[in-house]
């Protein structure tokens, strides 16, 4: 039985103040214009847009040490954590559309102040767990889930912009799926924390059906609860998705990057979810950005019930000659 979410709130954050690549802002626009509300309508989503953040540039924001612009960062997803707090209040399926990946931050934030026990599902090809002193780039996309660890808290200097930030989520609450591109200091902080993690080499073990019903086994072995779908188009092979900051060679194939969003929705506990990195300007031509915006496109259309077997309304009846 598929129950899937049927009220979505479309929340656009054009942020690319996380990493240094412009274009990456254009996403949200991107990803509208594809069609998304008016395809999440036809297969029966309630939508209800709530348009673009404005997310400007805090003046004067240094670098503390290595980490760019934090207070804009910090600023940043503070708005989008009430954004999202708002979408869940009225009772909506949030979706965030990226953006960079540094505003998960925000909208794991503000998810989870209305759902306390939420779980985590990280797709992507990077871990995303640097801390502030451990980045090698100081883009604060490769650390968000570093702030959201209350086991990492210890780690986490104080900084401007963030001080409102309070972890809420613990290591056992996370599964990532699709990861080849880690800092050494990022391995050691899953396999010391023990986070349960699908790297492509587990993937290509154990193939996807079986990742995902592991996934579902350790979020879910004691009661079910709410799940934030954090998807990094970059998790997809650059084959399918070119256009992002951060490509990785051997990704995963559109089919399976399709079928972990079904098999999210099929468990009826998709709570929120956050589309990021497609950047339009980082596509060589026309064809590789009109790819990568399809695919992310298509990966919510199945997180809210498209799915490749077909479907049909529950009381059809075939006409009578
Ligand atoms: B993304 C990186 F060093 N690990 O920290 C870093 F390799 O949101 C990349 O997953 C982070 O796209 C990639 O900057 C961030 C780097
Ligand atoms: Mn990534
Ligand atoms: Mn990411
Ligand atoms: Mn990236």
């Amino acid at each position: 039985i598929r129950r899937c979410h049927h009220s979505v709130g479309i929340i656009g954050a054009p942020f690319s103040r996380g990493q240094r690549k412009d274009g990456v802002e254009k996403g949200p626009d991107y990803i509208r214009t594809a069609g998304l509300t008016e395809k999440l309508q036809a297969q029966g989503c309630q939508v209800k847009d709530y348009g673009n953040l404005k997310l400007d540039d805090v003046p004067n924001d240094e670098p503390f040490r290595k980490v760019r612009m934090p207070k804009t960062v910090g600023l940043a997803n503070q708005h989008l954590a009430d954004a999202v707090h708002t979408v869940k209040k009225e009772g909506r399926a949030c979706v965030v559309l990226g953006g960079d990946h540094s505003l998960a931050i925000g909208s794991i934030l503000g998810h989870a102040r209305s759902q306390r026990d939420l779980c985590l599902v990280w797709v992507d090809a990077h871990a995303d767990i640097n801390t502030p002193l451990t980045s090698p780039t100081g883009n604060v996309h490769g650390q968000p889930v570093s702030y959201l660890l209350k086991e990492l808290q210890s780690k986490i200097p104080v900084m401007p912009g963030f001080s409102w930030i309070k972890p809420c989520i613990t290591a056992k609450d996370i599964v990532y799926i699709g990861l080849r591109d880690l800092d050494p200091e990022e391995h050691y902080i899953v396999k010391n924390l023990g986070i349960k993690s699908f790297s492509m080499t587990e993937l290509d073990r154990f193939g996807m059906g079986r990742v995902m019903e592991e996934t579902c086994d350790h979020l879910f072995s004691k009661v079910n609860r709410p799940i934030h779908l954090s998807y990094d188009i970059d998790a997809l092979d650059p084959l399918v998705a070119p256009a992002t900051g951060t490509p990785a060679i051997g990704g995963l194939t559109y089919r399976e990057g399709i079928y972990v969003a079904e098999e999210i929705c099929k468990t009826g506990l998709l709570s929120a979810v956050d589309l990021v990195e497609v950047n339009p300007s980082r596509g060589k031509t026309e064809e590789e950005v009109r790819s990568t915006v399809n695919a992310a496109v298509s990966v919510v259309l199945s997180c809210f019930g498209k799915a490749r077997e077909g479907s049909h309304p529950i009381n059809y009846q075939l006409p009578e000659p």
